[in-house]
């Protein structure tokens, strides 16, 4: 219990990368803001300068939320070299316990839960060590959240799923196709893929699971998720959708006009398609050759965070990665299609690396997003009434894709050529083209975006608004 005037005092623990750093955030201030919890949150070391950033704009601006970074942790002992992204971050999250464990212990009020990413399950024996609730957020869909879990517990029937390229049936839910299937499960026998099964089991070992989604996002998988016959007990904690939470914009963080905003500024209302993969997807060399000629033939206006194709692809990377934003210089020569900047200046505009996307895709000229379905940008289109062309690349994007685009239908997918390998440029002019004029599209997701603004309304008493009052209520209690 807490002592009179003493707010319940939470903390949140951020994996490394945007993607979950930048949700974790948003759930902070929320949890501050309209539910007057006091908030700690717990940054995983990373050396982006973006992430810097934005965990600087954050103390200043709200009362009861900090933010503390814990030291960079050495895992080169525990992990190889050539493991998967998600064994080094999983490692990274679990020998950050001792931090974590020292930066709690000191805290004058130390905090009651933790609340960790779908990276920190690994970290619950901590909670558990200090008599803390356990959370864990699931920064991307419900739809995910099932098939991880039921995953974990039916490796049989992953496995036929991925022999004989047949859907997995997960209780309640859209099967997953074969060809949207979790990154994880083409690894079956790898560490990665033993590691990711570890997390779907460990989720259910939480006092309450918290998803960014909403009721009317994704009502059949929470029902389902929720329905505990027919998830043969595998989820006992109750099941929070509190979303969607996204980052606003501007950006708190905003100080000065941005060259891509200034740019957009000049272009027709709902003129413009945003073209971006996320804070860490590339493409290979030939398909970013490919894009950019389908862009060129589309004749639309775009904006195209580009980043390099991948080390062993091109060795034009390192120069690249020196170009300041919004730079439109000549190392993209060494892979974007002979004057193809010169050709599309007066109507595109070629960003390297990173732009302020929440602005962009809430700019009035902005009409399409060309995505790689990262959660994050995929609900920063939705709450600004965007359609999509779908493109997942990696980790969980293939589903998030299928439910963009087959049941929800507010996205359009790109095929591949016959041999399934690259997207022809015909295809992207095709589809960039078809996105600018989606009206049916446009519709559905305008009714998504209402129909989020509600889920969070408190005064409407909305259903994220109060499936996260709910967890107030339990840490009030606590
Ligand atoms: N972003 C920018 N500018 C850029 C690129 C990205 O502001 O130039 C922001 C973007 O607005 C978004 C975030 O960075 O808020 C990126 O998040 P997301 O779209 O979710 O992509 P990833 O960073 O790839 O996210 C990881 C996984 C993804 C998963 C997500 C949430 O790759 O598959 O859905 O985490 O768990």
């Amino acid at each position: 219990m807490h002592a009179a005037g003493n707010r319940p005092h939470a903390a949140l623990l951020a994996s490394p990368g945007m993607g979950h750093l930048i949700p974790v955030l948003e759930l902070g201030k929320r949890l501050v803001t309209h539910h007057d919890i006091h908030v700690t949150i717990f940054v995983v070391a990373t050396d982006a300068a973006t992430t810097d950033s934005l965990l600087k704009s954050c103390p200043a601006t709200i009362t009861n939320l900090s933010i503390v970074p814990l030291p960079a942790v050495d895992v080169s002992g525990h992990v190889e070299p050539s493991d998967h992204i998600v064994t080094k971050l999983l490692a990274m999250m679990r020998h950050s316990i001792p931090n974590l464990r020292s930066a709690i212990s000191a805290m004058p009020t130390p905090p009651t839960a933790l609340v960790v990413d779908i990276f920190g399950t690994g970290v619950f024996p901590l909670a558990d060590e200090l008599g803390m609730l356990k959370y864990a957020f699931d920064t991307t869909t419900a739809w995910f959240l099932a098939t991880a879990v039921y995953g974990s517990s039916a490796e049989d029937a992953v496995a036929r799923h991925i022999g004989s390229k047949t859907p997995l049936e997960v209780p309640g839910c859209r099967p997953v196709r074969f060809d949207d299937t979790l990154d994880s499960y083409h690894a079956i026998g790898d560490r990665v893929y033993r590691d990711f099964q570890r997390v779907g089991a460990e989720f259910t070992t939480a006092d309450g699971i918290l998803v960014n989604t909403w009721e009317e996002m994704e009502g059949k998988t929470l029902d389902a998720l929720r329905d505990r016959k027919a998830m043969k007990d595998l989820v006992r904690a109750p099941v929070y959708p509190v979303g969607p939470l996204v980052r606003p914009s501007p950006p708190l963080e905003t100080t000065e006009p941005n060259d891509a905003v200034l740019w957009l500024d000049q272009q027709p209302d709902r003129s413009v398609i945003y073209v971006s993969f996320g804070s860490g997807g590339t493409l290979p060399l030939a398909q970013l050759v490919e894009l950019a000629w389908g862009l060129e033939l589309s004749g639309q206006r775009f904006v195209w965070v580009v980043r390099p194709p991948p080390v062993e692809d091109d060795d034009v990377s390192a120069t690249f990665f020196s170009l300041g934003n919004g730079s439109q210089g000549g190392p993209h020569h060494g892979y974007l299609p002979e004057g193809f900047l010169s050709r599309t200046r007066d109507r595109g505009l070629v960003v390297p690396m990173w732009a302020p996307q929440a602005e962009i895709l809430a700019h009035p000229a902005v009409s399409g997003f060309l995505s790689h379905c990262g959660w994050n940008s995929t609900l920063e289109s939705i709450t600004n009434g965007v359609p999509m062309v779908a493109w997942p690349l990696y980790a969980e994007q293939k589903l998030n894709a299928a439910l963009l685009t087959d049941e929800l239908q507010v996205a359009v997918r790109p095929e591949s050529d016959s041999a399934g390998s690259m997207v022809r440029r015909e295809e992207i002019e095709k589809l960039v083209r078809r996105v600018m004029v989606a009206e049916e599209e446009e519709e559905r997701v305008a009714g998504l975006k209402e129909s989020g603004e509600r889920a969070l309304s408190r005064k409407l008493k909305g259903s994220s608004y109060s499936a996260l009052a709910q967890v107030a209520r339990e840490l009030e209690l606590n």
